[in-house]
Parts: C-alpha cells; structure tokens; sequence
C-alpha cells in the first residue's frame, strides 16, 4: 500500500513538473534541459475584426479626407488621439507639398511610436487621405468629387488603429512605428506622372523621424486591405527590395489560413509610398495591395469611384490581413520571425 501511494505521488509530480511548455514526445523522456528546452509558442493576440471595421466606419463618417479640407483636418485630430490614447508617442509632421495641380498642399504624416527607445524597430504604414476626384476610367459618375476612400485609404488605417489598440493591451519590447502618409491619392491618372502621388511618403522618406540605430529593419505597407475576396499576389517592386519578407510574410499567412488572400502570384509593380521609402530612405517595404483577377484598371472595380464606400468592406479581409500583421510584429518581437 505504502509503495502504491508513493508512486501515486512521484506520477503526480512528474505530471505537474511538466505541465508548462513541456509535451512528451512518446519516447518517455518528458523531461527536458535548459538548451533543449522547445521555444514556447509565441501568444499572438486576436485581431478584433468587428473593432477594425468600425475604424473604416469612423474615418468614412468624417467624409473624404483630402488635404486642405474640414474632414482632413477632424480625422488628423482623431488618428492622433487615438494612437495616444493606445499608449504610443505621436509625432504628427507637417509640410506643404506642391500638387500636380499647382495646389499647395497642407498635410501631415502621422507617426505612432511604440517603445520609442527601442534599437530593434519594424515599420508598418497606409496612407490615411482619400482622392479628391473619382477619375476612374471605367466610371466618371461625379468624377470631379472627392472619395469616401473606405478601402482606399481608410481600410489600412483601421487595421494599424487595432494593432496599435492591442500593442497597448499586449506590450512589447521591440519598437514598432505605425506610420501613416498623407497626400499619397493626390496625384495625375494616367500618364508616367506617378511621382505625383505619395507625397507624404516621398517627404518622409527625404525627412525620416528616426535615424541611426533606431531607424526600422523593414516596413510593411497596407493599401487597399478590405474590400470582400481581396487578393494580394506578390506585388513587383516590393520582390526587388525584399524577396524574402515577401515569402516570409505570405509563407506565415498561408499556415495561418489565409492562402485565399494571400496568393502565390506574382503581381505587377506599383509605385506605391513603398517605392519611395525604399528608394529615397533605403529601407526595405514591401506593399499589401490588392489586385483582383482580371481587373481593367489593375485594381478593383470600385477603384477611385464613389463606390469604394463601406459597402466593400469586409471585416474577414481586414481580420486576415490584421490576424497576420499581429503574428509579424509579436513573433519578429520574440525573435521568431
Ligand atoms: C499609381 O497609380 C501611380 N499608384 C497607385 C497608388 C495608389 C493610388 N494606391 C491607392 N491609390
Ligand atoms: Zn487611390
């Protein structure tokens, strides 16, 4: 009876000793050394789809947000007080920038900066104004009207709100900074004029707010994250820069479920705000952009029209793109990426 007990409780022990981090591999040698010891896996939280949603609802409600307007100036307020109120430090650069218009331009990129001390930094960036005309050439309804841009625009910016939300609700050491460009939609259709888009890209990139040791490894760009059956093959230009984070970022979203949108194909190139961080600031960005199957325009068929409202929107794009976003930063942060 005595030996019963006993080995009822060394079969106790050894159960509760290794209850943590440790899973028998069958061999019956559960115990496990310091080296040997497996990673743990790294907690990635949920990326609250429903919450990212209503950051595309919030940014549309404000009207299209094109510099030097009312509804420009209300959502700045708003982007840059939400980032603090999530715990980051907010630095809000201005400049004027000469439009392809002859329009003076007055805008400003928003930066969110977590752990602003950090050596170790990634960059993740969407523009945040919407186009001040509908010049798409597959619909000229109101053409000269500004967009809502609820997925040009609006749908990057929501899933960098809910990664900030959730950096400040799951901390990290590593600095992240969520960097959102103005004036990026402003520029000439058509034509070779594309450096008349991403002015605030182009700015930044000449006027980085890090330098040195701080200045990030690699920067993910979002641009057009949200619209229903999205697709995002390998865009061109993000492929020059930086093959691997491409494959790495695409590998980790196919094992996490998310094949469906990030497909295996290689995409043309856009001369996105990627393009000039990469070639004005050397850093390497890679861009998340969609670009369905057989589209006219290269892009959806609510591109630059009235019709990229909220009615394109889908919470499970912004959750796939999110949920991998959120696995990038908290796996890259555990040294796992
Ligand atoms: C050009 O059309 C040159 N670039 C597209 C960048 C863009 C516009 N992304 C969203 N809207
Ligand atoms: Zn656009």
């Amino acid at each position: 009876m005595k030996t019963f007990s006993t080995f009822l409780l060394l079969l106790s022990v050894a159960f509760l000793a290794c209850l943590p981090g440790c899973k028998s591999d069958g061999s019956g040698q559960s115990s496990v050394t310091e080296e040997e010891a497996p990673k743990e896996k790294v907690a990635v939280p949920k990326f609250d789809r429903d919450s990212a949603y209503a950051f595309v609802e919030k940014q549309v409600g404000f009207g299209p947000r094109v510099p030097n307007t009312e509804a420009h100036r209300q959502c700045r307020q708003w982007l840059a007080a939400s980032f603090r109120q999530y715990g980051a430090e907010v630095i809000e650069q201005d400049f004027q920038a000469r439009a392809y218009t002859g329009a003076t331009l007055n805008a400003t990129n928003i930066i969110a900066r977590y752990n602003p001390q950090a050596t170790r930094r990634i960059m993740l960036a969407a523009h945040w104004d919407s186009r001040p005309f509908a010049d798409s050439p597959l619909n000229t309804d109101r053409k000269d009207e500004p967009i809502l841009g609820a997925d040009d625009g609006g749908s990057g910016v929501a899933v960098l709100l809910e990664v900030a939300r959730q950096l400040q609700a799951n901390p990290i050491e590593m600095g992240v900074d969520l960097i959102l460009f103005d004036a990026e939609d402003y520029g000439e259709s058509g034509g070779d004029n594309a450096e008349s888009y991403c002015l605030g890209s182009q700015y930044w990139s000449r006027n980085p707010h890090v330098s040195g040791r701080q200045r990030p490894k690699y920067g993910i760009l979002l641009d057009m994250v949200g619209a229903e059956g999205a697709r995002f093959p390998k865009e061109y230009y993000s492929m020059q820069f930086a093959p691997q984070l491409v494959n790495k970022v695409w590998k980790l979203a196919q094992n996490m479920g998310y094949g469906n949108y990030f497909v295996n194909d290689s995409g043309g190139g856009v001369t996105d705000d990627h393009y000039f961080v990469n070639t004005i600031a050397r850093i390497p960005m890679i861009d998340i952009i969609n670009r369905p199957v057989g589209a006219q325009t290269g892009f959806g068929e609510y591109w630059h029209t009235h019709n990229d409202d909220m009615d394109i929107i889908d919470p499970r794009t912004l959750r796939a793109v999110g949920q991998v976003m959120l696995a990038v930063v908290y796996r890259e942060a555990n040294g796992e990426f």
